[in-house]
């Protein structure tokens, strides 16, 4: 088992893609060393370069190698600890677990580019949101109230217990704490603003927040 690990993250209050395999290792007790590299600094590409030959990070540093990509991240993860159940168990419902996670992985640019996560900042529903982001915020409340509807009767979370799909979609609910996106303007019956409320009542997530708001 590959139990030597060491997780170079960015800044938490910003780097959304460091927190999602971040939260996967600390949510499922797997334990590793963190490594902090503050971004947006004139320095910041040289010291990524030497862990992260694609000058990004997240990258999970084991057993000599440097896995880059926080979706690939994850799913060696999830090879790596089959017994954890990262995915969902059901079949069904971790080929849904995956898709979803692909999806945010993939797309949501809009969202991204005009709600960048800001950890521990309120800043209000921005007046010029485009469009496209504001379609982005609907796919995500039907997204997630399709996974708690079909798959989440066991639990509070997308698939019942807590599953890496949930690591994918924190910062968003992040986003949706800082730029207070009212959900049922977005089509929410009500269950992604309590999914939102679970994943910032995480004790993972808080312990994430407090770090930002100490760096
Ligand atoms: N697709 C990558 C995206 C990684 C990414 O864009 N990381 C940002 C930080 S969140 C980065 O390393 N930026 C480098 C920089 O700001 O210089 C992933 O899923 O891990």
């Amino acid at each position: 088992m590959g139990e030597d690990y060491e997780l170079i993250i960015g800044d938490k209050r910003y780097s959304s893609w460091s927190l999602r395999p971040w939260l996967a290792l600390t949510a499922f007790g797997i334990p590793f060393k963190e490594t902090m590299i503050r971004l947006r600094r004139p320095e910041t590409l040289s010291e990524i370069l030497p862990h992260s030959p694609s000058g990004k990070i997240p990258v999970l540093k084991t057993g000599g190698l440097a896995i880059g990509d926080s979706l690939a991240i994850i799913e060696f993860l999830a090879e790596q600890h089959p017994n954890k159940s990262l995915w969902p168990a059901d079949r069904d419902a971790r080929a849904i677990a995956r898709s979803v996670s692909a999806e945010m992985h993939s797309s949501f640019q809009a969202l991204r580019n005009e709600f960048p996560m800001d950890f521990t900042s309120s800043l209000g529903f921005p007046d010029n949101a485009s469009g496209q982001a504001r379609a982005d915020i609907a796919r995500i409340v039907a997204i997630w109230g399709d996974c708690r509807r079909r798959f989440g009767g066991g639990g509070d979370f997308l698939f019942g217990a807590f599953s890496l799909a949930d690591a994918m979609y924190a910062p968003v609910a992040s986003r949706f704490r800082t730029y207070q996106v009212e959900l049922s303007e977005f089509g929410d019956d009500g269950s992604a603003a309590r999914y939102r409320d679970t994943m910032l009542a995480m004790p993972e997530m808080q312990a994430w927040e407090e770090a930002a708001r100490a760096e």
